[in-house]
């Protein structure tokens, strides 16, 4: 389909494909259903969607077949791919992590020296244990890697956790953090060459910008005494310039202020304590910075 639409790579079915469509929608972006269809184009934007399995996206970047995409960075960690990290994107969070038998403890990093570990990871893993002078047997397992302590096919594992509920499951407890992962979007170098891309990609980086900064911030209005405001603004450090009310009754005030949503919880309690009252916290869709 060669439209001069900028061709975003995301998951097809999967754990990072709800989150990549809700992004998508945040940022205004308008998707037919796709259903069973390979390739979709947007309704509102220069933009043509490839679904593929997530394994394939990295390399499908790094070819230039699809422009940018969106994946988790420990699957272009691990096909070392030759692409640019442009965005990270703050979803589909784990640590691929070391995953013990739970009767088993591993005080140092150097009780590793000798093991055998089972992993679906091993370029990840192969650099963490190098970087840290360990000499570990790895074995690739491309599934269901948490059964081989239990089938005496490795010492211990390396794996994706977000739970934890996995590694429980199979008798096994997490130990040390390889590698932190999220969403990331990822560019081809290839790009550079087409101006009318590059233009469609930095709004639609914008966009996600815009995006990606309602989702972690709130706006907060509150009725306050007039007396506390200079309490008030040392209570919500990011509150330098907040909208300030008169109101009916002299002695209180409006605050509005956009504040971080996840400070919220825990100021609401000195909030009151300096007489808030009124408390409103509302979500923002897009933040133009
Ligand atoms: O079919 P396709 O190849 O596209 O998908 P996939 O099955 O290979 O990948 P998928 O959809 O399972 O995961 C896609 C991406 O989601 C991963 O590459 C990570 O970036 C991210 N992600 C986030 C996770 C997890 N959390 C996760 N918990 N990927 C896998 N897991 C697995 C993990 O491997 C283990 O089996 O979930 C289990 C552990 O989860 P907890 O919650 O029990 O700890
Ligand atoms: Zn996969």
């Amino acid at each position: 389909m060669a439209n001069g639409n900028l061709k975003l790579a995301i998951q097809k079915k999967g754990r990072l494909t709800d989150n990549t469509i809700e992004l998508l929608k945040r940022c205004n972006i308008e998707i037919d259903s796709y259903d069973e269809r390979l390739l979709v184009s947007a309704r509102n934007f220069k933009l043509d969607l490839l679904f593929l399995r997530d394994d394939d996206i990295p390399e499908y970047v790094q070819d230039g077949v699809a422009d940018i995409g969106i994946v988790g960075e420990n699957v272009v960690r691990e096909k070392k791919s030759d692409v640019n990290i442009k965005k990270r994107l703050g979803f589909s969070r784990c640590k691929l992590r070391i995953g013990i038998p739970e009767t088993d403890e591993l005080e140092d990093l150097g009780k590793l020296n000798g093991k055998t570990i089972a992993t679906s990871y091993p370029n990840i893993l192969n650099d963490f244990l190098t970087k840290n002078n360990i000499k570990s047997k790895i074995i690739e397992i491309s599934g269901s890697v948490e059964i081989a302590p239990s089938l005496g096919i490795a010492d211990y594992i390396c794996d994706l956790v977000s739970t934890g509920n996995t590694l429980k499951l199979n008798k096994l407890k997490k130990s040390f953090t390889v590698f932190d992962s999220e969403a990331v979007l990822i560019s081809s170098f290839k790009l550079e060459l087409e101006k009318e891309k590059i233009d469609v990609l930095s709004n639609l980086i914008k966009r996600i910008d815009s995006a990606l900064n309602a989702k972690n911030s709130k706006y907060l209005m509150m009725n306050i005494p007039k007396d506390s405001l200079e309490t008030i603004v040392k209570i919500i450090p990011s509150l330098k310039s907040p909208t300030i009310l008169p109101l009916a009754d002299e002695n209180l005030l409006a605050v509005h202020a956009v504040i971080p949503a996840d400070k919220f919880w825990q100021i609401i309690d000195d909030l009151k304590a300096v007489g808030a009252t009124g408390i409103l916290l509302i979500p923002i869709e897009n933040i133009i910075l």
